[in-house]
């Protein structure tokens, strides 16, 4: 089990984390990004699967041409997945992946 959140913890962390928002009935944040193509999203969501790999915590996200949709829960946290550190590092991880 991993450590959900707490309430404080989220609202300090999403306060440097632009563009990102918080879903409360999941407990995720999720970002849309949009390129220039496919391709560019395409390369984008390579680089961020392998940082993902790497720290063994996965983007749940949705891909449409350009557009990359990605959404961000720990499924180990809570009783029923929530937001936890892992996911905040991974958005730290996904902006340097821009
Ligand atoms: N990715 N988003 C997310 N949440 C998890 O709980 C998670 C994951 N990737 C791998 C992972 N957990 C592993 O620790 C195992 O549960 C497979």
């Amino acid at each position: 089990m991993v450590a959900q959140l707490t309430n404080d913890e989220r609202k300090k962390a999403l306060k440097k984390l632009a563009g990102w928002e918080y879903d409360p009935e999941r407990d995720a944040i999720s970002r849309s990004f949009k390129f220039g193509d496919f391709t560019e999203a395409f390369a984008f969501m390579t680089r961020v699967a392998l940082h993902a790999e790497k720290a063994d915590h996965h983007p749940e996200w949705f891909n449409v041409y350009n557009k990359v949709e990605v959404t961000l829960t720990t499924h180990d946290a809570g009783d029923d997945g929530g937001l936890s550190q892992r996911d905040l590092d991974l958005a730290d991880l996904i902006e340097t992946c821009l």
